[in-house]
């Protein structure tokens, strides 16, 4: 099963500033997080991570037709993207949203999510975890196909 892991603007600071916030592990502890949680559930797995929206909807879009699902932390373009939200309908592979911090927590403009109304699950506020959660549920949702 293909798996496709993709993080928004800013995700490569990881651990960088704002360890209060996001922890202090950095962005490739986070792929080393994705590669052993893809390992475990027995995913084949590609990481992507880039600061362009349009990038972003490129890799939804290339990911169609022959991957089975998708993790997506599209980071501030969560709040802003309605062409993130619309190339994740228009592929229409299952997908499940992350979020680092506990956005629910925070600032009101944090408080929309489009890409989140594309995905059958969010996991938010488990740090870089929350990738492995992510992945778990993931796995379940396929093999229950
Ligand atoms: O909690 C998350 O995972 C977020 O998607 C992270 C985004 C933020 O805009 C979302 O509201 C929630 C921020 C990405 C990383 O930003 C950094 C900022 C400072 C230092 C390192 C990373």
């Amino acid at each position: 099963m293909k798996l496709l892991v993709i993080n928004g603007p800013n995700l490569n600071m990881l651990g960088i500033r704002e360890p209060a916030i996001y922890g202090s592990q950095t962005y490739a502890q986070l792929e080393e997080t994705v590669r052993d949680a893809a390992r475990e559930f027995g995913f084949d797995v590609e990481i992507l991570q880039s600061n362009h929206e349009g990038v972003l909807v490129d890799a939804i879009q290339a990911a169609y037709p022959n991957t089975d699902g998708i993790i997506i932390n599209p980071a501030a373009y969560t709040h802003t993207s309605v062409a993130i939200l619309d190339a994740l309908k228009s592929v229409g592979i299952p997908a499940v949203e992350v979020h680092i911090s506990n956005v629910r927590q925070r600032e009101d403009f944090r408080q929309v999510s489009y890409a989140g109304m594309a995905c059958f699950h969010t996991v938010m506020g488990e740090g870089l975890d929350g990738y492995r959660t992510a992945i778990r549920v993931m796995k379940e949702k396929l093999s229950a196909k």
